[in-house]
């Protein structure tokens, strides 16, 4: 069994496995070198053999104890026909998405737009690299989605006023996301990844009283369908303040913290396996510190199981040797 697998089905708290968020990206040379030669990101996303290499490049330098594939939570409206575009310095823009359209799609014509990220998980699955190891597949959570297909650009902070406006059009966009996002799950396991993990990075633009319709309801059907596929499932509800109430109700065999959560707070809280927390900017400071803010949290989870992360994505600016320094922490905590 893997030690992801162990911590997650065993619920061994003896190791500390690791992967980071991003850890394929843009502060390792090798990535920005692959990147400044190919301009178009879902281009990239979509050539299985450049994305199933920059997916391994952080595994052949670390001994991390999973890969997460080289793709994005964009590439399921892209695949509805939406217009995604990557501005440098700026974010995704995306155009409008042509509901009639994409309500016409069925399975197939999914498949067809984005199936080099299958190609590329089956690639990374079957490397030498990823014995004993797992093959993280992703999607975004359908609030999170819903937020980038009807805002077209990072939200940031806040959402515009009128988001919530025409109920009737949000309302079929979560259908659709409901019945895509399953096909991409199922897709994503059937070619070699054996846990996913669903991000809902705006989760916390939400207030508490919007969270059963937007955030619990449409989460929880997918975490459903991929327990139905005896695959593990983490959740990451970015920024939301209620983790226990999400996890009793949402129930993902995993529960991702951002850094603004106090871990003390969660061990009291939730007795399922937890992932992350550390501050991302930590590693942007020195060793001395790293490895002090590495421990608190291997030290409050020690007899809980724990999967170490980091509370968001590593940072672009970030020192490969810092991130190697962590993963020495961890492996060597005892
Ligand atoms: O080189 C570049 O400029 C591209 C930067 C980049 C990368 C490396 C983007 C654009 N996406 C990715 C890959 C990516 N995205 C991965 C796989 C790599 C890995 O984790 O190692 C994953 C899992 C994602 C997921 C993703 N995309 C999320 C959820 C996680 C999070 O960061 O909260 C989100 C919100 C996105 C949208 C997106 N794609 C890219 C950017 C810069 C963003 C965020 C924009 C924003 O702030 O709204």
């Amino acid at each position: 069994m893997t030690p992801i697998n162990k911590v997650i089905l065993d619920k061994n708290t003896s190791i500390n496995p690791i992967w980071i968020m991003r850890q394929a990206g843009r502060y390792l040379p090798e990535f920005r070198e692959i990147r400044s030669k190919n301009k178009d990101f879902i281009k990239l996303c979509l050539d299985e053999n450049l994305s199933s290499e920059i997916t391994l490049q952080p595994l052949k330098r670390f001994n991390l104890d999973a890969a997460i594939i080289f793709s994005d939570i964009l590439m399921l409206p892209y695949a509805l026909n939406q217009k995604v575009e990557f501005k440098k310095n700026f974010g995704p823009i995306l155009g409008d998405l042509d509901i009639s359209l994409a309500s016409k799609y069925d399975e197939i014509d999914f498949i067809r737009k984005i199936f080099p990220v299958y190609k590329a998980i089956k690639k990374v699955s079957n490397n030498d690299l990823l014995k004993e190891k797992n093959t993280i597949g992703f999607v975004g959570a359908p609030w999170t989605l819903l937020v980038y297909i009807l805002n077209k650009q990072s939200p940031k902070k806040k959402i515009k006023d009128n988001f919530f406006k025409d109920q009737f059009l949000i309302n079929r966009i979560l259908d659709l996301l409901d019945k895509f996002l399953k096909i991409h799950i199922k897709n994503q396991i059937e070619n070699g990844a054996n846990i996913i993990q669903i991000f809902d990075s705006w989760a916390g633009l939400l207030e508490g009283k919007d969270l059963p319709n937007y955030v619990y309801i449409p989460t929880l059907s997918l975490v459903d369908y991929v327990k139905s596929l005896n695959i593990p499932v983490i959740c990451f509800p970015r920024g939301i303040s209620n983790y226990k109430n999400y996890c009793e109700i949402v129930k993902p065999d995993v529960i991702g913290i951002d850094y603004d959560i106090d871990p003390k707070k969660i061990i009291k809280e939730i007795d399922i396996p937890v992932q992350g927390g550390l501050d991302p900017k930590t590693l942007l400071t020195d060793k001395e510190n790293l490895k002090k803010q590495a421990t608190r949290y291997l030290k409050i989870f020690k007899d809980h199981p724990y999967i170490f992360n980091l509370g968001h994505g590593v940072l672009p600016e970030t020192d490969p040797n810092m991130m190697e320094y962590l993963v020495n922490i961890v492996k060597d905590f005892k």
